[in-house]
């Protein structure tokens, strides 16, 4: 009923990387509740007093791995979407898929952890890498018709 297995192994794959989203934002959520440091003055009021209405590196630290994420892991849902459409063999659409969510992994945990550089640089390149083979992939099936 949801199609194709390539588009089956796209809904997996970004299925995953959405509740890793989730697990960010939760995480965030916990930081913010152990280290007092709140958004907004009425969670702040709620917790203590609208002084612990303030920003920790470490909050912004897991915003910056969820903006990333959403950087990246937006486009992903459209690109992979789009080129599963296209009709890839399954094991290349597989490798692309795969290595895309591994180097969002490695790319949040090396954030969280504040691995050493240039780990996350290297996550972020290795996404980078099927995401952009997927692009092309994508306009050169679709440039005849433009
Ligand atoms: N918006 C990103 C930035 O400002 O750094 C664009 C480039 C990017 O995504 N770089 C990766 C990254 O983890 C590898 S260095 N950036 C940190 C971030 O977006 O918080």
């Amino acid at each position: 009923m949801l199609g194709s297995d390539v588009l089956l192994c796209f809904i997996f794959y970004s299925t995953l990387l959405i509740l890793k989203m989730y697990i960010i934002a939760i995480i965030t959520g916990q930081v913010r509740l152990r280290k007092k440091a709140f958004a907004n003055p009425e969670d702040a009021e709620r917790h203590g007093g609208v002084q612990f209405c303030r920003t920790d590196p470490y909050v912004e630290r897991c915003r910056r791995a969820h903006g990333n994420d959403m950087e990246n892991i937006l486009p992903f849902l459209f690109i992979g979407a789009v080129y599963s459409m296209t009709g890839p063999s399954y094991a290349v659409a597989r490798l692309h898929f795969l290595v895309f969510f591994l180097g969002r992994v490695l790319h949040s945990v090396a954030y969280l952890l504040a691995l050493k550089a240039p780990t996350r640089s290297f996550a972020y390149v290795i996404a980078q890498v099927p995401c952009i083979s997927m692009a092309i992939q994508i306009l050169m099936e679709v440039a005849s018709f433009a």
